[in-house]
C-alpha cells in the first residue's frame, strides 16, 4: 500500500481577488489544505463553498493592518488548520499615483499599514508556530517590480515594496537555520483589480494600464507560486522577478 503524503496547509492573505484568488484555486486543485484570508466575508464564503468539494478549507475574515484582528483570527483557527506549512503573504495594495508633494497621507498610511506592517503582523505568529513545530515551513512574500526599482509618482508604493524585498531577505537570514524557506516573487504588470484600487475605482484609467500589450494574468503568478512551493526541501527559490514579455522595466512597456 502506498503511504499517502500528509496534506500540506497553505495560508493565503488577500485570497479573494487577483493573485491570491488564482493561487487558492490552483492549490485547491493540487490538494493543499487552505486557510483563505480576506476582508470580505461574502467573497470568502463564496470561495469556500466552491472549493470545499476539492479540499479542506477554512476562511478568516480580517484586515491585515489590524494587528489585534490578525492575532485573534490566527489563534481562532480550528486545530486541523493550525499547522501552517506555507504562508503566502499576498495581501497588498497601491493607493494613488501622485507626486510626493501632492501625496495623500491616508493613501501613504494604507500602503505602509497593509503592505509592510500587515505582512509583519501576519508573519510573526505563523513563524512562531512553524518554529514551535520544528518541521520547517515556507514563506512566500509577494513583492513587486516596484520593490526592485522606483518609478515616477510611485514613491510610497515603491517604498512599501522595497520594504517587502528587505523583509524577505531579513526573514530568510533569521529563519534559514530553522529549516524555514523564505522567498519572494516580484510581479510586474498583472491584469487584476490592482489598478482599479490604485485609481480608486476609475475603471477607464485602470483598464488603460493593461491595454496595448499582453499583461500577465493572476494565473501566471499562481502557477509560479505552485512551482516554487513544490520544489524539494533543499531548493529554495529566494527571489524571482516576473514580467510580461512586453515589459522590460517599470516604465518600459511595449505598447502597440
Ligand atoms: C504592481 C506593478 O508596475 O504597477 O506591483 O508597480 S506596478
Amino acid at each position: 500500500m502506498m503511504l499517502k503524503e500528509k496534506q500540506k496547509t497553505a495560508f493565503i492573505t488577500g485570497a479573494t481577488s487577483g493573485i491570491g484568488e488564482a493561487t487558492a484555486y490552483l492549490l485547491a486543485e493540487q490538494g493543499y489544505g487552505l486557510v483563505l484570508c480576506g476582508r470580505r466575508q461574502d467573497a470568502l464564503e463564496r470561495m469556500e463553498s466552491v472549493l470545499s468539494s476539492k479540499t479542506n478549507i477554512t476562511t478568516l475574515c480580517f484586515d491585515v493592518a489590524d494587528q489585534k484582528a490578525v492575532n485573534t483570527a490566527i489563534f481562532s483557527l480550528p486545530e486541523k488548520f493550525q499547522a501552517i506549512d506555507v504562508l503566502i503573504n499576498n495581501a497588498g495594495n497601491a493607493h494613488g499615483l501622485d507626486p510626493i508633494q501632492n501625496g495623500n497621507v491616508t493613501d501613504w498610511e494604507m500602503m505602509l499599514d497593509i503592505n509592510v506592517k500587515g505582512l509583519l503582523y501576519v508573519s510573526q505568529p505563523i513563524i512562531q508556530g512553524m518554529l514551535a513545530r520544528k518541521n520547517g515551513g515556507h514563506i512566500i512574500n509577494i513583492g513587486s517590480t516596484a520593490g526592485k526599482e522606483v518609478y515616477p509618482n510611485g514613491n510610497v508604493y515603491c517604498a512599501s515594496k522595497h520594504a517587502v524585498d528587505a523583509l524577505n531577505q531579513g526573514m530568510r537570514m533569521d529563519l534559514f537555520q530553522h529549516g524555514i524557506k523564505v522567498g519572494a516573487i516580484h510581479p510586474g504588470l498583472v491584469a487584476t483589480n490592482f489598478s482599479a484600487v490604485r485609481f480608486k475605482g476609475d475603471e477607464t484609467k485602470a483598464a488603460k494600464v493593461y491595454q496595448g500589450y499582453q499583461p500577465l494574468q493572476a494565473k501566471d503568478i499562481a502557477e509560479i507560486i505552485a512551482f516554487v512551493i513544490s520544489r524539494p526541501y533543499h531548493v529554495n527559490i529566494a527571489d524571482l522577478v516576473v514580467m510580461p514579455t512586453d515589459q522590460a522595466s517599470s516604465t518600459l512597456v511595449n505598447k502597440k
